[in-house]
């Protein structure tokens, strides 16, 4: 397996709750390198762009606004399977039954139902990570 790059996102939620340096010296104590990263206000355009998937579900408006409310960390790993190997690090979706030891699962406990509140954004697949690195770094 050839080395591969991902997209992973620090939300709101975790750079306000100043998880950022926990949660990057997870990946990076995983084996995954550093390649890219800077701290920013997302646009709604870029948002739009990002979870275009997703646009049109119920939490769409909700997911939207909540990344619009604070800064984020973006960054890119690379490594071999980093694509996935983040996702196993992130846990699942919902931070209440992600399993303990992930980010997710360490640290959120979607309060008040905002399951959008979940901490991190890890890319699903090459093509998205591809299609996301030039969302945030084009
Ligand atoms: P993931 O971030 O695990 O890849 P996803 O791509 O299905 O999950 O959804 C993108 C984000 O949208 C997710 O991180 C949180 C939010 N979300 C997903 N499903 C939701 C739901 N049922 N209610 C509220 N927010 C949701
Ligand atoms: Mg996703």
């Amino acid at each position: 397996m050839s080395t591969e790059r991902t997209l992973v996102l620090i939300k709101p939620d975790g750079v306000s709750r100043q998880l950022t340096g926990t949660i990057l010296a997870r990946v990076e104590a995983k084996g995954y390198t550093l390649a890219d990263l800077k701290l920013t206000n997302a646009t709604r355009t870029q948002l739009e762009q990002h979870y275009e998937e997703h646009v049109g579900k119920p939490f769409y408006e909700p997911l939207v606004e909540f990344m619009l409310s604070g800064q984020m960390v973006v960054a890119i790993f690379t490594g071999e399977r980093v694509i996935e190997g983040f996702r196993t690090l992130a846990g699942s979706t919902e931070p209440t039954v992600a399993s303990p030891g992930t980010i997710r699962g360490d640290f959120g406990r979607d309060w008040g139902l905002k399951v959008q509140q979940n901490l991190v954004h890890g890319s699903d697949s090459p093509e998205s990570a591809e299609r996301e690195i030039g969302i945030w770094f084009g």
